[in-house]
């Protein structure tokens, strides 16, 4: 086992997913009980960032965070950085029904991950480009993967296991960048 970092999220499947990407540079993270505080903005960078800051200055410990959205091209990007609360509101049903029969089902998930250690802070920011399903299809993962097929699939992310999701998703790639930066870099 490697080095450990520790991770402030409520998200069970976030966790099992970095370290599905981490556990090939030698480190894991680890839920921690550090409140995830999350400022409203537009800007998942700026959620993040923020979420990161003041989990570290509780911690005094190197700590991730993740914060992430689906940004639907036809509806302007919503729900984006609202999508946690969409999805607790109106769910997968309510998203289908805003889209209707529209042939633009283009969207994209988008992961901001933000290293809070010693030295400052470092962001790392990924996307996966794809479309809305007509209905919801699959079992696996959370939140909107029934209903997203990232390009390159015909499967939606709830189709695939958790290392296929992990070589098309936001989330999968974002942790790519974040080892890369690990290799190259000794964080206190
Ligand atoms: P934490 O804030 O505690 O980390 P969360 O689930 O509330 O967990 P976010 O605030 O980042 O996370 O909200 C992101 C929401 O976007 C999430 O709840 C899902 O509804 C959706 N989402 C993000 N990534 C997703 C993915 O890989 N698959 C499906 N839905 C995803």
């Amino acid at each position: 086992m490697g080095a450990t970092i520790a991770i402030a999220t409520g998200n069970r499947h976030k966790v099992e997913e970095i370290n599905n990407v981490l556990r090939g540079c030698g480190y894991q993270v680890e839920p921690v009980d550090a409140p995830k505080i999350e400022i409203q903005s537009d800007s998942l960078v700026e959620i993040a960032l923020f979420a990161a800051s003041t989990a570290y200055s509780l911690l005094h410990r190197p700590v991730i965070v993740e914060d992430s959205g689906l940004f639907i091209e036809s509806l302007n990007g919503f729900p984006g950085p609202y999508s946690a609360y969409v999805y607790k509101t109106i769910g997968i049903n309510g998203v289908l029904r805003l889209l209707g029969s529209r042939s633009d089902r283009k969207a994209y998930f988008k992961s901001v991950i933000a290293l809070a250690y010693r030295d400052g802070i470092v962001v790392f920011e990924a996307e996966a480009p794809g479309e809305i399903a007509r209905e919801p299809r699959g079992t696996q993962g959370f939140g909107f993967d029934p209903i997203f097929v990232p390009e390159g699939s015909e499967k939606t992310f709830a189709e695939m296991s958790l290392e296929e999701k992990n070589t098309f998703s936001h989330r999968g790639k974002a942790a790519k960048k974040l080892c890369t930066w690990l290799k190259e870099h000794d964080i206190k």
